[in-house]
């Protein structure tokens, strides 16, 4: 309940930040992206995390307001690291309730204006959920944003109440796998073979939608090397690099890729 009341000044007195994490491509690993990460820094409570104000948020309805913040400053960042430049994207995650807003598009739109960016460089990885509550609505603001040039991403694909009908009718560019699909993707692991299959089976149903695929969780150099085999298009993961502040990942964009 507090903290509820907190989210709502918190924007104001910039407790808000982005962490970047990289993403990277299969075949040459090399940086693709990053997917932006919102930190709240309570000036009582420390470092909270988005599992626990996101959803308040977004029951309270401050996530608008938050999301718009975050949109925002990633453009901004983008911007200032001169990523399209580089041939590099950044991600940002949107709410089921900003992506409902009326006025949603004419916000990303205002953003990437604001910044001089075109849609190419920006992905916006929405969920399941968001796409359950109003498909046609849904669909129509997914077309809105690809008309910007906007990618539209499926986050934590699997997990949630996933029907193929979606994927079917949602426009997309890209699908993520969730990392709990990785947990069990090790050699050694008693459910490996029908995991790896189970995975192969959403890569190939992706790529027959023309959808590119993001593998998300990525800890090992094993599961690495079976998504490669699988045709996986892109990793992200501990194992490639971790969510990191800005002033970090400045010097990731001048090194190499993390594991050559
Ligand atoms: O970064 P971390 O693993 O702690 O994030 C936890 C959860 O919070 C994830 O489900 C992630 O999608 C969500 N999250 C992180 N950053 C954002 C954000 O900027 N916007 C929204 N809507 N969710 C976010
Ligand atoms: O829901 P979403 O996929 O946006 O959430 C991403 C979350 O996953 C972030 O909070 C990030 O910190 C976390 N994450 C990113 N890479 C890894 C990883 O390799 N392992 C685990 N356990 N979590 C990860
Ligand atoms: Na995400
Ligand atoms: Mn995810």
């Amino acid at each position: 309940r507090r903290l509820k009341a907190d989210l709502k000044n918190a924007i104001a007195t910039e407790q808000f930040s982005l962490h970047y994490q990289g993403q990277y491509h299969m075949c040459s690993r090399t940086l693709a992206g990053f997917e932006c990460l919102v930190r709240w820094q309570h000036p009582q409570l420390g470092l909270i995390s988005p599992q626990l104000f996101i959803p308040l948020a977004e029951e309270s309805g401050s996530i608008v307001e938050l999301g718009e913040w975050i949109l925002r400053e990633a453009c901004r960042q983008a911007r200032a690291w001169n990523l399209a430049e580089l041939g590099l994207s950044i991600s940002v995650n949107v709410s089921p309730l900003e992506f409902s807003q009326a006025d949603f598009v004419a916000r990303v739109q205002a953003a990437l204006n604001d910044f001089g960016l075109s849609g190419h460089g920006l992905t916006l990885e929405v969920t399941e959920g968001m796409v359950h509550r109003d498909i046609e609505g849904g669909v129509t603001v997914s077309h809105q944003l690809r008309c910007l040039g906007v990618q539209v991403a499926m986050d934590d694909f699997g997990t949630g109440y996933s029907s193929l009908n979606v994927l079917k009718e949602f426009p997309l560019e890209e699908l993520k796998i969730d990392r709990a699909f990785l947990k069990d993707l090790h050699s050694n692991h008693p459910d490996y073979t029908r995991t790896r299959h189970l995975m192969g089976t959403i890569i190939n149903l992706a790529h027959i939608l023309e959808l590119q695929v993001v593998a998300e969780g990525v800890e090992t150099e094993e599961q690495c090397e079976i998504l490669q085999e699988l045709g996986c298009d892109k990793v992200q993961g501990y194992w490639l690099a971790k969510p990191a502040p800005a002033h970090e990942v400045e010097a990731l964009l001048r090194g190499g890729p993390p594991h050559p």
